[in-house]
């Protein structure tokens, strides 16, 4: 079975921990407790045949004032910058945390715009989609209250990285 680490990074209550319990048990809560240092939780699944276990890595939100510890990362096979859609400042943190993460590491990264059930207050601009699209491997838009893409979103990376796997094979 192939092991896989992940990270779940990001500004402080956009919804990282609320994404795993989502994922991994089906539940959400409206409380909010913060997460400290780091919560590793496991889920396995089966892509085309295949089963992969995923490490989710929950890591403690990091604003300006908390520095991103791009310790976490070590091993890992891709992470997920989690942004809250209700908080234009957790869409700044998210990116400089990628431009950090981007310093140590080049495995595949995903954005999650998060709280997808509640009103947007702000917006990516045509422009700023296609920059994205070019600095992201993988981009949803989801609901860790609903489940909106959560499941779909794990999923495509699970894909990406067995794809990328496959890749590795053949070009030995
Ligand atoms: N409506 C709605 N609320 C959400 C969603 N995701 C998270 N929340 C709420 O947002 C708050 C913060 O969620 P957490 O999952 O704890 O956020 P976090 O990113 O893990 O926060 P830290 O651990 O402090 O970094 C909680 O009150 C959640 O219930 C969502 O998709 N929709
Ligand atoms: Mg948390």
């Amino acid at each position: 079975m192939i092991q896989k680490k992940i990270c779940l990074l990001g500004a402080s209550s956009v919804g990282k921990t609320s994404l795993v319990k989502q994922f991994v048990e089906g539940i959400f809560s409206e409380k909010y407790l913060t997460t400290i240092g780091v919560k590793v939780d496991k889920k396995s699944l089966v892509v085309d045949d295949e089963e992969i276990n995923f490490m989710l890595w929950d890591i403690e939100g990091s604003d300006r004032y908390n520095v991103f510890e791009e310790r976490y990362l070590r091993g890992a096979a891709g992470y997920i910058i989690v942004v809250d859609q209700t908080r234009a400042s957790s869409l700044i943190e998210g990116l400089d945390i990628h431009t950090l993460a981007k310093q140590v590491t080049s495995c595949p990264a995903v954005l999650a715009i998060n709280k997808s059930d509640l009103p947007s207050t702000w917006h990516l601009s045509a422009i700023e989609q296609d920059a994205y699209q070019k600095l992201f491997d993988l981009q949803f838009t989801t609901s860790a209250k609903t489940g909106e893409h959560v499941d779909d979103m794990f999923l495509a990376l699970a894909a990406l990285l067995l794809k990328d796997k496959k890749n590795d094979i053949t070009a030995e």
